[in-house]
């Protein structure tokens, strides 16, 4: 698939009308893709949207739009699983990981008690890390990283010989935490799902790699999100780097050479 003009493909389903009326958000999607491969792309995201343990959407949105930008073309972050036994341990374990990289722990309390009040956003929030307040005026959207994707026979390369899963979940999340942290104005990332079923979670950081753990939330939870920690220091312009987040067009891809 590395022929030909690429294609942004963006999905955005909610309930109770759409996410402008203040509809629940259920899910969203993003992809790059040929037109060639269109129809495909298009129908894995209306799968994706239509059958959500979120819910049942009435609002649904598909999108594509050209790049006329090339592809910038990035390694995935290491990926290493911690299995823990409870969401206390998980959560003690995220706190851990964070403080490695820097952040204090007033700060990442702070994004604890963001991580819940801004669970019912699309997007991501972004928080400095010197301060620990919301920085990026998103409101009720937030930050929707887009413009990225992993082709299918590279990712399952990949997924065998680490031995991963072959689901869309973990190569999402892998794709997206690549993107945000390959920024130097990204210090980590703390994320777990707002879907009920699916409580593993993770802290990224180009230093430690994508960490997941196994367990950040409770089973039926349907409160989760997405924290940018930034350093504002290393970016001046708070613009360029949601641009870079909303606008890059990034496909991660991955060799066995890569893996020394
Ligand atoms: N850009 C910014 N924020 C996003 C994006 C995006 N493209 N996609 C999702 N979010 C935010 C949004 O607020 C969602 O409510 C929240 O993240 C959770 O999204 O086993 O499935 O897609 O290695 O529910 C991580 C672990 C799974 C995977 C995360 O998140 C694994 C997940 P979800
Ligand atoms: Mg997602
Ligand atoms: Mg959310
Ligand atoms: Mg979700």
């Amino acid at each position: 698939m590395q022929e030909g003009k690429f294609y942004s493909v963006r999905m955005r389903a909610a309930k109770n009308g759409s996410h402008e009326q203040g509809g629940k958000h259920i899910s969203g999607g993003e992809k790059l893709s040929t037109l060639s491969h269109m129809k495909h792309a298009v129908n894995a995201l209306l799968e994706k949207g239509l059958t959500h343990s979120r819910g049942t959407p009435d609002f649904m949105q598909i999108q594509f739009d050209s790049l006329d930008e090339p592809i910038k073309l990035i390694k995935p972050l290491q990926i290493e699983t911690n299995e823990v036994e409870s969401v206390e341990i998980g959560q003690a374990l995220s706190w851990n990981l964070l403080e490695k990289v820097g952040i204090s722990r007033q700060i990442i309390e702070k994004a604890y008690t963001y991580m819940t009040q801004y669970s019912g956003i699309r997007g991501a929030i972004l928080i400095d890390i010197h301060l620990g307040e919301r920085i990026d005026y998103k409101n009720e959207k937030g930050v929707r990283v887009s413009r990225m994707d992993w082709m299918n026979t590279n990712f399952e390369k990949w997924a065998d010989y680490y031995k991963v899963p072959k689901n869309s979940r973990v190569k999402e999340a892998l794709v997206l935490a690549t993107k945000v942290c390959e920024h130097p104005a990204t210090v980590a990332e703390l994320c777990w799902s707002d879907d009920p079923e699916y409580i593993t979670g993770y802290v990224a950081s180009k230093k430690l790699g994508y960490q997941r753990i196994s367990k950040l939330k409770e089973y039926g939870d349907e409160r989760g999100c997405r924290i940018f920690f930034v350093d504002s220091s290393k970016d001046e312009d708070l613009n360029s780097y949601i641009q870079y987040l909303e606008k890059q067009p990034v496909i991660i891809q991955w060799g066995e050479e890569n893996d020394s």
